[in-house]
């Protein structure tokens, strides 16, 4: 649980909260027009007769229908698929030295935010879980003007150069012809334009690696991904990345328990953020900087930092926190919120500045560009969400969906007739940093954009074994869903040149020889000679963490041990964390005297919808000890690394279905003789070393 107190949960743009019954909220008792005539009925259309035709004259109809015609928008080209919370930023105060920006540099600082997570290939309607990037994209309402920080979870990214991002767009998503893969790069055109790209090899690694299957958005990283020019209040600039650390841990699902959920549970990130939210677990994270000097060639130990393919390991130059992000409100209607919230990289503030990286600089034009389709018109900054908490007098009038009634002869500068306001600030305003331009125009990219796997090899290098395992089987899944054999022997020689056993053991799984293809010793701008691997790529914990808003399976039935089951749930409960007791049939399970709700019947659920399964004692020889349901479930909980544990005669129930004395299988003779050992599992998110034995590695 948070030690923040949570600023009033919602709130209007204005910072005044809706009255329900208000035309915002709509909670009046009398349905009404859209013009606020009280309706007689709305079962029946009016008709010529009980059997006869519509009559043209029925405007309720004619409204009701005509509205609903209109309902929909165009979805996001890309991270159509969201969801979103508000919540608070509080400032450390630690940034001082470095911006500017009052809302990071003043201590103590709160500013209200809504942040939108996303996966980026699928449609609004896709699974939750496709191995994809995730968005993660904030919107700080501060008061100089509201500051968007759009990233992902992933701090690289597949190109280089903004002209490139129709081609990658165009090769990920569904095949054009019959509109498959949805929510997935899993498929030839995707791989034909990455294994041509090489620039995209670096980003590969990532997205084939366990962070592109997040256990959930509240235990993501997020990363600015191109290096941001902060100023400070005395002028000194400096070239900075940003970084967003989950307080409860980085963790991802498996690849087969993604997948198995994609089915089971196609809302599980949407549901999990909304549900923490609801529980008081609200989702945290750590703002943190890295801080670079801002020299004339931009690059910190030879890494070039305008280079969108390239991280300054952690090792090399350190994260420090700068403030915390709380999230505490879900949003009250998800079209209005979720998706009309429109992000936009050139939303800044004085203190943060854009740099030349060129993915960048192209970005700087697209996001403004495409609200104008998707919200329909320029105004969409008068939408509640997206309204800045900052005054706003911009002489910008008229358009589509105006909403304003602006007041005033002089929406133009110079002006007498409005008194000459509003003026520009000077230097109270946002004004650029004067960094020197000159060169010749080139279609070109500097030479240090050519190394393209010294990086793609780091990350292989500092990932576990397990990990590495992962990321073999990453690839080796999406590899095998291409249907051209070119594609897949062009990217499998890419690989050689990452590492020789990450291609090996992907070729291996494809049936491709690689035993002519040569080595190449590459030189690249990317790594640096005092950093071979970066631990901090890895996710696997150091020790256990919290385990706020995790689920926890309690299988049970009919004459189970309910006292134990009360203790669990306690133990559970005092850590954050969620019992649900799943038997064989819905409404209760009874036992002698007493009896308990159950949560979810068995064949309503799966697995993966538990991050430990706990088999209750009393339950030997039950209905749920033999369905068949219970050894799946169990089984899968055991391949996916979590997890398992039972007291008494769940154990035999346990033990019929799973290799008991495996890593991370738990059993105690009462409830509370497991709860300890439990709860440090969760921590851990994993057995790792159960894992590793179901690798082979
Ligand atoms: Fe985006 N991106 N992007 N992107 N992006 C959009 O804006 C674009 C890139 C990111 O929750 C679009 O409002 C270009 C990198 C997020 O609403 C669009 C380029 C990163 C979101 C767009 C990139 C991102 C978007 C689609 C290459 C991580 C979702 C709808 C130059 C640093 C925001 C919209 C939300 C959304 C363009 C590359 C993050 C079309 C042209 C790199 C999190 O404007």
């Amino acid at each position: 649980m948070t030690e923040n107190t949570p600023l009033d949960a919602r709130f209007s743009p204005t910072g005044a909260p809706q009255e329900p019954g208000d035309a915002a909220t709509q909670q009046g008792r009398r349905l009404t027009t859209a013009q606020g005539l009280r309706v007689d009925e709305t079962e029946h259309s009016l008709k010529a007769g009980p059997r006869g035709p519509s009559l043209l004259e029925d405007h309720h109809l004619r409204e009701k229908i005509t509205h609903f015609d209109h309902e929909r928008i165009p979805e996001r080209v890309v991270h159509a698929r969201g969801a979103g919370a508000y919540g608070t930023f509080r400032s450390y105060g630690t940034a001082a030295s470095v911006t500017a920006a009052r809302f990071l540099a003043e201590e103590g600082k709160e500013t209200r935010v809504f942040t939108r997570f996303s996966t980026v290939l699928g449609s609004r309607g896709s699974a939750d879980t496709a191995r994809d990037v995730r968005g993660f994209a904030t919107k700080f309402y501060t008061d100089e003007g509201t500051f968007d920080l759009v990233g992902n979870n992933m701090p690289v990214f597949f190109i280089q150069d903004a002209i490139k991002f129709p081609d990658l767009i165009h090769a990920g998503k569904p095949e054009p012809d019959r509109e498959i893969p949805q929510a997935q790069s899993a498929h030839d055109t995707f791989w034909d334009f990455v294994s041509l790209h090489t620039e995209a090899t670096h980003m590969l690694m990532w997205a084939m690696s366990d962070r592109g299957i997040p256990r959930s958005y509240r235990t993501m990283e997020g990363f600015g991904v191109h290096t941001f020019r902060l100023e400070a209040a005395d002028g000194s600039t400096s070239l900075v990345k940003f970084h967003w650390k989950p307080v409860l841990g980085v963790h991802s699902l498996v690849w087969e328990e993604a997948q198995l959920t994609g089915g089971a549970d196609p809302d599980f990130h949407r549901r999990d953020l909304a549900d923490a939210i609801a529980a008081g677990a609200y989702p945290e994270w750590e703002l943190g900087l890295q801080v670079m000097p801002d020299t004339p060639d931009e690059t910190f130990e030879g890494i070039d930092l305008l280079d969108p393919t390239k991280i300054v390991p952690e090792e090399l130059c350190p994260v420090q926190p700068v403030g915390r992000l709380t999230l505490h409100a879900e949003p009250t209607n998800y079209f209005a919120e979720t998706e009309q919230v429109a992000f936009h990289v050139a939303n800044l503030v004085p203190g943060i500045q854009v740099t030349n990286d060129p993915l960048m600089q192209g970005r700087l034009f697209s996001y403004l560009d495409t609200q104008i389709t998707r919200l329909g018109g320029p105004n969409f900054a008068q939408i509640p969400v997206n309204r800045p908490h900052a005054p706003v007098d911009d002489m910008q009038r008229d358009g589509m969906h105006q909403t304003a009634v602006h007041e005033g002869r002089a929406p133009y500068q110079p002006n007498s007739l409005g008194g000459g306001c509003p003026i520009a600030s000077g230097a109270a305003g946002y004004v650029h940093v004067p960094t020197p331009v000159e060169g010749r125009k080139v279609r070109e990219a500097p030479a240090s954009f050519a190394d393209h796997y010294s990086q793609a090899t780091l990350f292989w290098a500092s990932m576990t074994p397990v990990e590495q395992a992962h990321l073999v089987g990453g690839f080796t899944f999406e590899l095998g869903k291409v249907g051209e054999a070119a594609v897949r022997e062009r990217m499998v020689a890419n690989l050689v040149r990452v590492d020789r056993a990450l291609a090996e053991r992907v070729a291996a799984g494809l049936g491709i020889d690689i035993t002519d293809i040569p080595e190449v010793t590459e030189e690249g701008s990317g790594s640096s000679a005092d950093v071979a691997t970066s631990p901090a790529l890895s996710q696997v914990p150091q020790e256990p963490g919290r385990i706020d808003a995790r689920v926890i399976g309690v299988l049970a039935d009919d004459g189970a041990d309910l006292a134990g089951i009360d203790t669990l749930r306690q133990a559970l409960a005092d850590q954050g964390a969620t019992a649900v007791v799943v038997a064989p049939h819905g409404g209760e399970i009874s036992t002698g005297d007493g009896s308990t709700a159950v949560d979810k019947a068995l064949v309503t659920t799966r697995s993966v919808e538990y991050d430990a399964v706990v088999v209750a004692g009393g339950t030997a020889g039950s209905a749920v000890a033999t369905d068949p349901a219970t050894t799946v479930l169990l089984a899968e909980a055991f391949r996916h690394g979590k997890a398992i544990a039972a007291w008494g005669d769940g154990a035999e129930v346990l033990r019929s279905a799973v290799d008991a004395d495996a890593p991370g299988v738990i059993a105690g003779s009462g409830a509370g003789d497991v709860t300890h050992d439990l709860v440090t599992a969760l921590g851990m998110h994993r057995s790792w070393e159960r894992l590793a034995t179901i690798a082979g590695v």
